[in-house]
């Protein structure tokens, strides 16, 4: 145990813990004498356990003081917890049919406890490298972000509100830092950590260093990354942070969460959708309607999301929001402009920032099983290479794009 109450947990230093906690304890039905667990944390950074009883089930999500992806080489705060509980907390109350609930939060520990979100839910990527259609994705997740983003945003709260949310946020600082180094900056340089399918991919990502444009370009979007203070976004909505089934949309995981940009959280999930997109020629099964699958969902999630965004927006036109004042603004003409204005704009920093999380997952340093999985390295390299040109032009041109059918088109 250090100094601060923390001690990592495992298996049988979990089952004590629960048995000293009445809040996990009671969701377990107080059945504690054969708990079944496992440890499932396949993602880059924690350790998850799912605890089930006779009658009843838990998540227990601890947060370890480093990168569990490289190890103790990387220090990582584990303090991250709290704001990933904060975040849930806020998130499941902004949109409780698309976050699980939180049980328990322990901030000594690190420690999270929330709903299990059961089987036949999975991982969404793995669904996307299955093949497997989702008719309610695009539905359910511009819900998500329409919600969250709007509800925590100026259009919505005072700016007495807005700053103090904002400030506490802002202690969130270590993990923006991972996001501004392993995103905006290391793939633009060299860094040990990067890694490619190499040598198929060596020009290209030296081609990415070289690349005086898109380093312009990327400048720009790690500005409006550290500097703008929009909405709370989610921070990490990449298709690895959302758990499905054909009818349920679960969005976990926001240990990244900040009042940042909105287009932040769009650009993660759309350009997950983009690298899905452009792995699948990599399979070995035919693709194509697949592939138009994921294109009409993009397509979908942005105007859905549009739509159901700037419903909120005129729902609370008249409400304790202080950007635009109804005072100012409650001419017809002017409204619908002023409308107009933020979402194109918002659509621009969309695209923005999906390029460059697409590019980063190529080059830099954490990949995603959409390409792993391609077994033959130079299949992998072209599927890549597609992808990492689409990106280039996407945020290099990003301002040209009018609408998503515009962007669709050049894919
Ligand atoms: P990390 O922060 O390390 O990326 P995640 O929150 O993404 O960890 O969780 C890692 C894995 O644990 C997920 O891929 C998922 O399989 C599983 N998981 C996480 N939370 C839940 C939950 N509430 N219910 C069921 N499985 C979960
Ligand atoms: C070391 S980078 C690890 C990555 O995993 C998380 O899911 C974030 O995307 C982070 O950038
Ligand atoms: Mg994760």
């Amino acid at each position: 145990m250090t100094t601060d109450g923390f001690r990592v947990l495992g298996e049988k230093s979990l089952i004590e813990y629960i048995k000293s906690t009445p809040s996990l304890a009671s969701k377990l039905g107080n059945e504690l004498n054969n708990l079944k667990i496992k440890e499932v944390g396949d993602g880059n950074l924690n350790f998850v356990y799912i605890v089930i009883s006779p009658s009843g089930s838990v998540v227990i999500k601890q947060a370890v003081p480093y990168v569990r992806l490289i190890g103790e080489s990387w220090p990582l705060a584990k303090e991250r917890s709290y704001f990933e509980a904060t975040a849930l907390k806020r998130q499941h109350e902004l949109c409780p049919k698309h976050v699980p609930e939180v049980y328990h939060f322990d901030r000594s520990m690190s420690l999270i406890g929330m709903r299990y979100i059961e089987p036949p839910h999975i991982i969404l990527r793995k669904g996307l490298v299955s093949g497997v259609k989702y008719p309610l994705l695009a539905e359910h997740m511009s819900e998500f972000m329409a919600n969250t983003l709007f509800y925590t945003s100026l259009l919505y709260l005072t700016t007495t509100q807005h700053k103090s949310a904002v400030a506490e946020f802002c202690a969130n600082v270590e993990i923006c830092r991972l996001t501004e180094q392993v995103v905006f900056s290391d793939p633009y340089k060299i860094s040990e950590h990067n890694r490619w399918t190499s040598p198929y991919l060596d020009g290209d990502a030296e081609a990415i260093r070289n690349d005086k444009e898109l380093k312009i370009e990327v400048a720009e979007l790690k500005s409006m990354f550290c500097e703008r203070t929009q909405a709370l976004i989610h921070g990490d909505l990449h298709t690895s942070s959302v758990m499905v089934t054909q009818d349920s949309t679960q969005v976990i995981d926001p240990e990244f969460s900040f009042y940042g940009p909105m287009g932040f959280d769009i650009g993660a999930f759309i350009g997950n959708l983009f690298l899905a997109y452009f792995a699948q020629d990599g399979y070995a099964d035919d693709r194509k309607t697949y592939k138009e699958w994921i294109i009409n969902t993009i397509s979908d999630t942005w105007n859905l999301f549009h739509k159901k965004f700037t419903s909120l927006w005129d729902k609370h036109k008249d409400g304790p929001g202080e950007a635009y004042l109804h005072e100012i603004y409650k001419d017809a003409e002017l409204w619908e402009l002023v409308k107009q204005k933020y979402m194109i704009s918002l659509f621009h920093d969309s695209l923005g920032f999906a390029a460059a999380k697409m590019i980063r997952r190529i080059v830099g340093v954490a990949h995603v099983e959409d390409f792993e999985s391609i077994v033959e390295p130079a299949k992998r390299a072209d599927c890549e290479r597609h992808a990492l040109d689409f990106a280039k032009t996407l945020m290099k041109k990003r301002r040209n794009f009018d609408s998503i059918t515009d962007v669709i088109s050049a894919v």
